[in-house]
């Protein structure tokens, strides 16, 4: 079986780990559209136009059986449109609201993704559905999207930069939610940079167990198998992602074109 991951940039690498743990046997192809990277900035229309060219047409040409958008950003408006164009299953990831709320003492929790995930009416459904006990606040921040770019890039990460956009949650907040995929790979910087005890969710381990599901049985071995590629028009990202994927240390790794 083959599965197709898609992210703007390197963030989807953190559901590509929880995949790649729970469902070796399967291959995967990583695609990100670097040339308009960060998605967080982009109009609604152009990112479903891109994010629907690029998806269905890899689809197509790699015989793919199901497709992950590992975007909050983008699932947030593409997968209606995506899952009426395909016939395979289509999986997003969306924030963890509802964990979040459920393990939050202080009814008080954080929500950090881009600035485009905090606005979505999506989010904000998903808050008054599952989180109307809790008060949700919100940080969207591109900066920080960056930042997990960089690190992966094997520049060096500022815990006081970081502790300066998440300010606003040193008092009342005890659970985090990780809204963006980039974010995972920062976890660590995020947990020094707040200094007190929290809890922090993703949806990562969700979206592995409902892939794992949708998939069904599965032979035993394990490919360990990953193909790259990627709409670069205008980024040195060939480099940044090999470096990248050195550090989360995968094993194999052929760029398709
Ligand atoms: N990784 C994307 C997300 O989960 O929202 C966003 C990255 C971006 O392009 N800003």
């Amino acid at each position: 079986k083959t599965v197709l991951i898609f992210d703007s940039g390197v963030g989807g690498l953190s559901v590509y780990q929880e995949l790649q743990a729970l469902i070796p046997q399967v291959q995967y192809i990583y695609a990100f559209d670097n040339a308009a990277f960060p998605y967080g900035e982009l109009e609604e229309d152009v990112l479903l136009q891109r994010t629907q060219h690029i998806v269905c047409s890899l689809a197509e040409q790699h015989n793919v059986d199901l497709v992950v958008i590992a975007c909050n950003t983008a699932s947030t408006i593409v997968l209606p449109t995506l899952r009426e164009s395909l016939s395979i299953p289509v999986v997003g990831v969306v924030p963890a609201i509802k964990p979040a709320a459920t393990l939050s003492q202080t009814k008080v929790i954080g929500l950090l993704a881009t600035p485009a995930t905090i606005h979505r009416s999506y989010t904000h459904e998903l808050i008054s559905s599952f989180a109307n006990d809790c008060e949700v606040r919100m940080i969207g921040s591109t900066r920080l999207v960056e930042i997990a770019e960089e690190k992966l890039r094997g520049l060096p990460v500022s815990i006081d930069e970081i502790a300066e956009i998440i300010k606003p949650w040193q008092k009342d907040v005890d659970c985090i939610i990780l809204g963006c995929t980039h974010f995972p790979l920062i976890k660590d910087e995020i947990r020094q940079a707040l200094d007190k005890a929290i809890v922090i969710v993703d949806s990562g381990k969700a979206i592995a167990n409902r892939v794992k599901g949708l998939l069904g049985d599965l032979p035993l071995s394990h490919k360990k198998h990953l193909n790259l590629t990627y709409n670069s028009a205008a980024t040195n990202n060939e480099a940044a992602l090999n470096s990248s994927l050195e550090k989360i240390q995968l094993n194999a790794m052929q760029p398709l074109h």
